[in-house]
């Protein structure tokens, strides 16, 4: 019998999976488990959200039953491609780009990113894009995508993974389960994602001229070039529409995996015209007195927040940031000529307040974004790109980003 641990939205579709399959299953969390309940167990299926030093694995390895995430359990079941996007910023827009340019294919996409990875065995799918959190990734066992897909490393979720060795090691850890037969996208610039450990053939996308004898894809301005078993392509991105850098690396990295997938370069060229920012990620969300309001709330890192200041590097921007502070140096403010003022809210606040010089606190958002409009001029952005979690006041970065645009709707002139 399988024990799946954690009654969210993981345990929920691995519960109705269960019941369609009739595999004998009970579901417990932390408030109804007892001991007893591990008596017929011979597998426990764990959410992304169980950390690691839960009790669960403990009693497992003291009871000798196996404790699996729920990518590694749907993992053993799935019988199609698994392309799997992971790195701390930028992996649920690289996995819509994938699904976009795999479109004609019907993938499943999820993960991470909207649904739990089972669904993709219940619906018998061929391909799975697959954005994975190393919530995910530290939970498997054999997991190996055909395509894995490493997009940048740094220190985000410090109070979940407790040291950051063991953050990095999550990441690498399904580089390193890849066979030759595999293939490793990552990125160029830097240098431990570069480096990383696996037997999968490497192909790289980078922001500045790969040397000729690396295989990869890199960009000159509004022009992207592929280098892939020795032929040189061209791909036109004058009409790609999202902002930033990081979002160019996030296409790279995209329109590469697509290819080595398989889609022909023509059909991936046609789809970017129409890309999108997704929800809540530097999305523009209005304009009040000829200030530009941008909602960024899927931003959880201080380096989304970074990346979002980068993408106004020639306009003055009043910056609301706050929550609850998940670890990261966010003096780096201090560094950007174009923030005139950083208004900080949340449970949060005073951690924050410590490392940003420029600032002021408010215990509301409401609030925060009140102060930034009253100093703010016309043609200036005020950009909400918190860098923080959201559940110390809501649901999650949907619920945050919703608020903040009712916010915006009440803001009287
Ligand atoms: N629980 C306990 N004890 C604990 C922790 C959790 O009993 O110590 C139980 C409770 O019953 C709780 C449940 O586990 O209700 C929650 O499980 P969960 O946190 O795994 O949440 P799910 O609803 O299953 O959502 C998870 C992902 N959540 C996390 O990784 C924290 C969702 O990512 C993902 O979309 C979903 O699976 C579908 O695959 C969200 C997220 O915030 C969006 N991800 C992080 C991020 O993007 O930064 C990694």
């Amino acid at each position: 019998m399988v024990l799946i641990f954690g009654k969210g939205k993981t345990g929920l579709h691995l519960s109705r999976f269960m019941k369609k399959n009739n595999i004998p299953f009970i579901i417990r969390d932390d408030k109804d488990f007892r001991t007893e309940d591990l008596k017929d167990i011979n597998i426990i299926v764990t959410s992304p959200g169980i950390p690691f030093y839960h009790n669960i694995y403990k009693l497992g390895k003291k009871y000798d039953i196996e404790v699996i995430g729920d990518v590694e359990y749907a993992f053993r079941l799935f019988r199609g491609k698994i392309i799997a996007v992971t790195g701390t910023d930028g992996k649920s827009t690289t996995t819509y780009f994938l699904g976009e340019f795999l479109k004609e294919k019907n993938p499943f996409v999820g993960g991470n990113y909207g649904e739990p990875f089972i669904d993709a065995v219940k619906q018998k799918k061929d391909t799975a894009v697959l954005e994975l959190s190393s919530f995910q990734i530290y939970s498997t066992k054999r997991f190996r995508p055909n395509i894995g897909v490493l997009l940048n490393v740094s220190t985000d979720h410090l109070n979940w993974h407790r040291k950051s060795s063991h953050y990095i090691l999550s990441k690498i850890k399904m580089f390193k389960n890849m066979g030759k037969e595999n293939i490793a996208v990552l990125n160029y610039d830097i240098e431990n994602v570069r480096n990383i450990p696996t037997k999968a053939k490497k192909y790289y996308f980078s922001t500045k001229i790969l040397p000729s004898q690396v295989e990869g894809i890199f960009c000159c301005g509004n022009i992207l070039i592929l280098n892939v078993d020795k032929k040189l392509l061209r791909l036109d991105i004058s009409k790609f529409k999202l902002k930033g850098k990081h979002n160019i690396q996030n296409l790279m990295a995209a329109v590469l995996t697509a290819y080595l997938y398989g889609i022909p370069l023509k059909n991936i060229e046609e789809k970017i015209p129409l890309l999108k920012p997704l929800p809540f990620r530097l999305e523009f969300a209005g304009e009040k007195n000829g200030v530009l309001f941008y909602n960024d709330s899927k931003s959880t890192t201080v380096q989304s927040v970074m990346k979002a200041v980068e993408s106004f590097s020639d306009r003055p921007v009043h910056l609301i940031i706050g929550g609850i502070y998940k670890g990261g140096d966010f003096s780096v403010l201090n560094n950007y000529s174009n923030i005139k003022h950083v208004y900080i809210y949340g449970r949060d606040r005073y951690t924050l307040k410590g490392m940003v010089k420029n600032s002021s606190i408010s215990r509301e958002l409401s609030s925060a974004v009140k102060k930034a409009f009253k100093n703010a001029e016309k043609g200036d952005i005020i950009l909400f790109s918190p860098g923080c979690s959201s559940f110390d006041m809501f649901k999650n970065y949907i619920d945050r980003g919703e608020k903040f645009n009712q916010i915006l709707e009440r803001l009287t002139v």
